[in-house]
């Protein structure tokens, strides 16, 4: 155990329970990294960074139990020793946490692979509107007693409670990995995408800047000579894909504001106003442009997608509008597991 670890859960509950008590607002978060993303909250800030350090981990079994201030490059470090990886690459943007990774629930360029921030989730302790400390889900990877309530709060920034433990599932790093450079338009990678997707290619990542394909192959020196033959391109460090994670490629620096649009596979290139980045192997793509977000959905909602906002304050409503029949459900169980919507208030939608 690193020698900051420390469970700070005890006053945080308490902090919870005043909140109650006095119907005070909280505004929760870890490193804050994620602030430009949803609405504004006011409320008393609860820091969950004091609550800190990994609680078990057994590299044998593959799983880690971690307090969810821990800042997420300490747990990495802490598995990259042990030759392992939390698989989802989910981005740090700054000092991210692991809480903030769960709450926020972004997944790297990996995840098209070997799947999202959620998929990773055992089980989760939380703080609840009830000032309730509860246990969901275990540590093993056959439980599913309440595993979807863990699952369900990927993504829930912070709306439905305090985050204080996570258990997640790990994997071994991949034996070898390599990167290559492909000149050719977007249309072209996409087609490539599609067909390379039926076949028994090592593929692990694949993003179009607009110039290029780019693809990183893992897994062993055998399987990973056979596609770099089969492939061809220029090969290319493999920090490309950290750069893209942590959004420092070229194309984030465009002052325009950035939009994520969430696709169903096989999309063609859109005809959308600004400049795009394709990743996900064409199921996220990001656009850097200064249309309105009625635009910019219309479009994109033609073909079965979506578009949240990653800029702050350019639209009332960052994440996608919900129909209502969703909205319903949404609050329904804001109301179950806060019912005095204590918890970041507005964050996500302004009606809860
Ligand atoms: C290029 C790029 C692409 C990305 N793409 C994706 C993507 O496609 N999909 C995706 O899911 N992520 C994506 N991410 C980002 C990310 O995964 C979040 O990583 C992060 O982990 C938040 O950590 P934090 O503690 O700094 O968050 P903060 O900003 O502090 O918190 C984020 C939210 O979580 C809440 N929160 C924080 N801690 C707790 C807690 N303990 N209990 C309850 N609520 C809490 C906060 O109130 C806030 O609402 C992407 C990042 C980059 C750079």
């Amino acid at each position: 155990m690193s020698p900051s670890a420390h469970d700070a859960s005890a006053e945080l509950l308490e902090q919870v329970n005043q909140a109650i008590a006095t119907r005070t607002p909280l505004r929760i978060h870890g490193g804050d990294s994620k602030a430009f993303l949803g609405r504004a909250v006011a409320g008393e800030p609860l820091d969950t960074r004091r609550h800190r350090g990994i609680v078990r981990y057994d590299p044998t079994e593959l799983v880690v139990t971690v307090r969810a201030g821990t800042p997420l490059a300490e747990l990495e470090q802490a598995l990259a020793e042990q030759g392992q990886m939390l698989a989802c690459e989910a981005p740090h943007l700054g000092a991210a946490t692991v809480g903030g990774m769960l709450a926020a629930g972004l997944s790297g360029p990996r995840r098209p692979w070997v799947g999202a921030v959620r998929d990773f989730v055992l089980g989760t302790r939380l703080i609840t509107g009830y000032g309730k400390h509860l246990h969901f889900g275990g540590e093993v990877m056959k439980n599913v007693a309440g595993y979807d309530l863990s699952r369900l709060l990927a993504g829930s920034f912070g709306c439905l409670g305090v985050i204080t433990e996570v258990s997640l599932k790990v994997l071994p790093r991949p034996r070898a990995r390599t990167t290559l450079r492909l000149a050719m338009n977007a249309g072209w990678a996409l087609t490539k995408l599609a067909e390379w997707g039926q076949q028994p290619i090592p593929l692990s990542a694949a993003c179009h800047d607009g110039e290029a394909l780019y693809l990183r192959l893992e897994g062993g020196e055998g399987s990973l000579a056979a596609a770099r033959q089969r492939l061809g391109g220029e090969p290319l460090d493999d920090g490309f894909w950290d750069d893209l994670r942590e959004r420092r490629l070229a194309f984030f620096a465009d002052p325009r504001p950035l939009w994520r649009l969430s696709l169903p596979n096989a999309v063609p290139s859109l005809a959308l106003p600004g400049s795009q980045l394709i990743d996900w192997g064409g199921a996220q793509r990001w656009l850097k442009s200064d249309a309105d977000a009625e635009v910019i959905r219309a479009i994109v909602g033609e073909v079965g997608g979506h578009a949240s906002c990653h800029s702050a304050g350019v639209c009332d409503s960052p994440f996608q509008p919900l129909p209502a029949p969703l909205m319903r459900y949404h609050r329904q169980l804001k109301a179950q597991l806060d019912p005095q919507g204590i918890f970041n208030p507005g964050r996500m939608y302004a009606e809860f």
